[in-house]
């Protein structure tokens, strides 16, 4: 095909898929009628991308996915974890049930891990592979969707995570030995590739689409393995008899050193990311002689509309030299929402601005034009770069207020005074016990608090209602947090539907959307929100909120915030400026935020920062300059307090070993993370970093109804005071309460403060 995307969203226009996937797990509808919505699912999209101009076989992607591709691929292959016993059926497939078994887990085993899917907030299965995990074919759900779109009259390009990335992707499963590569069994996986190649083939099938992320990353498996690995996997596939053409897609990021390598695989196509990654040099694409490029010109990731011109340029350098091109996005679309036209209540200038999923595929249609005559696509060129102008013009987009606050900011503006000279102001004005306990944030959404929220959107509680409500909710936390024990107290944030959404609808620079949901991981979505703006703070935001909060107790209470980081990485970003400028304007409302709070007697601020970690380049080169950026703007939201007032930070994940010294850099007060799933791996890090101010490190794993009991957190309490000097330690869950329901937190919480009690005891016998 001349005009492809990599990917469409999945979850349907009005999130069927949820639906339908939720229906089923709560055992409300049959296997039959998810399959029925499914299929239903898929023929609206091969309709919709064939409307939208994808009419060649095999441009439209087959990338349905019942839950996530990672996993699709795993049961592919039929790589079961050996701790899930035998879920293969008579026949040897894994069916549906066995699919969900390893997304959800059962009553006897935890499920899949779930990670990040390189600088995304997409959150992928990863597989466990060790030396006796047996491949097999054991689904061709494949074959099967492939088949279907065929009788509804579409020959699709069927879709698989590549080999090499599959396994770079996978963890060692619990029973391998501790040095052990999954890369290993790239010999192993191949000949089911292979089978399933030749299935697809016999079906049918023209094109099949590999995708191998992969490449576009500096991982730990050194590069040259990975080209080996490449080599390797590509011979073999390259040979399959009846096999169809091969597209290697490369998403995320430039090829670098991996593009001569790709280049010398006998695939047919490789499709390149040349939105963030650069157009190969003429030399470069030399190689490729013989193959067609997909030049990914349109990005799948953001949401911005595309600079048609800037396109054109980049497609006529690779024709220059002298490549057989076709156009695509960079990245699949599931990253962005279905369609900007179902946002009317959008500023229409803003509108206009936006290209959601389906403005993508009709900007890939525009630019196959473009490559067949010119002159036909040159109204939308001009169009797009008319629209792309006034943007720099319109109203608040660029604000001379806010920017002149960011271009006077000083070095004095980035750091408070010295760890120990705080810590004293702390300790004097805070007075906690050793292992002072508290939680993240969040408590239980409760469908009471869900319900008054969508009461107040329908305009059926007014604004005094719903506020009423929210403090009995507000009361009701205070007060069992109260009960507990505990000592540093949260408000429980009743008020927020989600801790980004919840402050870009409180800033300006930002908007919102009604429709426009992207796959979070499984059937959980999210609705970025979209910066397009210059980014300040028209009213306080929390203030009233957590002052009600502290009013009704003694303890300190916790002001609570997402940090700038966070708020840029799970929001559609302005592309017209450098991310750090972004994140300096949104970290200055922070800090107004953060001073009102203390004027209003809040003694405790925590700013997460969960998405440090996830907008980390993928290349090694790019990092220290992110890292830079990143911490800075950490520290000028939060360096603006005084020495008593405490800086909390949270992090939602458990390798540290990475970006151990940015969250050094972070400066904060009080550092919680995510480590009972791993049982305090953390601990190790910290100590041989010598990480020196406060910590806690989860004690109880939030992501599972699990409830843990009271020996099991002394426990882990052990460990941490072996490695962490017990006067930094904090005792706190793994992340906030919000997905949880309140009848396991109680119980878990309640245990949580007791093991904290014993623990107490046994360092002052100690000490
Ligand atoms: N907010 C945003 N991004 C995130 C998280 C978040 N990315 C990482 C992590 N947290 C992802 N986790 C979740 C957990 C739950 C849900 C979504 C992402 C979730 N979503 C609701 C759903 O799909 O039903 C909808 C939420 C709503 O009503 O707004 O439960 O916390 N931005
Ligand atoms: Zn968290």
């Amino acid at each position: 095909p001349t005009a492809t995307i990599l990917g469409y969203p999945r979850i349907g226009r009005r999130r069927e898929l949820k639906k339908a996937v939720e229906a089923y797990w709560a055992g409300k509808s049959s296997a039959a009628e998810l399959e029925a919505a499914a299929e239903g699912i898929q023929l609206a999209t091969l309709r919709r991308l064939t409307e939208l101009g994808l009419t060649e076989p095999s441009a439209i992607p087959g990338t349905f996915s019942y839950y996530d591709q990672v996993l699709d691929t795993a049961v592919a292959l039929g790589a079961v974890p050996a701790r899930f016993g035998e879920l293969h059926d008579a026949e040897g497939r894994l069916g549906l049930d066995a699919y969900f078994t390893l997304a959800r887990g059962n009553a006897e085993q935890q499920p899949l891990e779930m990670t990040k899917w390189f600088d995304t907030n997409y959150h992928y299965l990863v597989p466990e592979i060790g030396p006796e995990t047996s491949f097999s074919l054991s689904s061709e759900r494949v074959v099967d969707e492939f088949r279907f779109a065929k009788a509804n009259g579409v020959v699709t390009r069927p879709y698989l995570v590549g080999p090499v990335t599959f396994l770079l992707l996978s963890k060692p499963s619990d029973g391998a030995p501790a040095d052990f590569d999954p890369l290993t069994r790239l010999e192993d996986v191949l000949p089911v590739y292979a089978e399933l190649l030749a299935r697809l083939g016999e079906a049918g099938a023209e094109w099949v689409q590999l995708d191998e992320p992969a490449l576009v990353a500096d991982l730990d498996t050194p590069a040259l393995e990975v080209s080996d690995a490449v080599e390797r996997a590509y011979a073999a596939l390259a040979s399959v008899a009846g096999r169809p053409q091969i597209l290697l897609s490369a998403p995320y990021g430039g090829l670098g050193a991996q593009t001569a390598v790709v280049a010398a695989t006998g695939v047919e196509a490789v499709a390149l990311d040349l939105f963030k990654g650069a157009v190969p040099s003429a030399e470069e694409l030399g190689a490729f002689a013989g193959k067609t490029l997909v030049a990914g010109v349109v990005d799948g990731h953001n949401i911005w509309r595309n600079d048609l011109a800037a396109s054109a340029a980049k497609l006529d350098a690779l024709r220059a030299a002298g490549a057989t091109v076709a156009v695509g996005t960079s990245t699949s679309a599931f990253h962005v929402p279905h369609d900007v036209e179902e946002e009317t209540q959008l500023d229409a200038q803003l509108r206009s601005w936006l290209a959601f999923a389906d403005q993508k595929v009709a900007e890939v249609a525009t630019l196959a034009s473009y490559l067949a005559d010119p002159a036909s696509a040159q109204a939308a060129i001009d169009e797009a770069s008319r629209v792309i102008a006034s943007r720099a013009e319109a109203p608040g987009v660029r604000r001379t207020e806010v920017r002149e606050r960011t271009a006077a900011l000083t070095d004095a503006d980035f750091s408070r005074s010295d760890y120990a000279v705080r810590a004293a102001a702390q300790d004097a004005e805070l007075n906690l016990p050793a292992l002072p306990t508290t939680t993240i944030g969040s408590f239980p959404q409760t469908a009471e608090v869900r319900g008054a929220r969508a009461r107040l959107n329908k305009g059926a509680i007014d604004a005094a209602e719903y506020e009423r409500l929210m403090k009995d909710e507000i009361k009701r936390v205070v007060d069992l947090q109260e009960e507990l024990g505990f000592d540093v107290l949260v408000h429980g944030e009743p008020e927020r539907n989600d801790m980004v959404q919840y402050f870009a609808e409180n800033l300006d620079g930002f908007d919102v959307t009604v429709h426009g949901w992207v796959q979070s991981y499984g059937s959980r979505c999210t609705r970025p929100s979209i910066l397009w703006g210059d980014v300040s703070r028209p009213a306080p935001i929390t203030v009233p909120w957590a002052e009600y909060a502290q009013s009704l107790t003694e303890k300190p209470m916790k002001g609570m915030l997402t940090g700038p980081v966070t708020i840029l990485a799970w929001s559609f970003v302005r592309d017209d400026q450098p991310l750090a400028e972004t994140a300096n304007q949104v970290a200055l409302a922070l800090r107004d935020e953060i001073s009102d709070l203390e004027s209003a007697g809040i003694k405790v601020i925590q700013v997460d920062e969960p998405a440090l970690r996830e907008l980390l380049p993928l290349r090694r080169a790019d990092q220290p300059a992110y890292l830079d950026w990143s911490v800075k703007s950490f520290r000028l939201a939060t360096s603006g307090v005084v020495d008593a007032t405490q800086i909390h930070t949270h992090l939602c994940y458990s390798e540290f070993g990475v970006i151990i010294d940015a969250i050094d850099g972070l400066d904060a007060d009080v550092t919680s993370i995510e480590a009972a799933r791993s049982r305090m791996e953390v601990v190790h890090d910290l100590e041989s970093h010598g990480f020196g101010r406060g910590v806690g490190p989860g004690v109880y794993d939030i992501h599972s109804p699990r409830v843990p009991s009271q020996g099991e957190i002394e426990e882990l309490l052990k460990t941490a005071v072996a490695h962490v000097p017990s006067r930094q330690l904090w005792v706190n869950p793994d992340c906030g309460l919000k997905t949880r329901g309140y009848v396991e937190t109680e119980e878990s919480l309640r245990n949580l403060v007791e093991a904290t009690k014993a623990a107490r005891e046994v360092i002052s016998a100690n000490a």
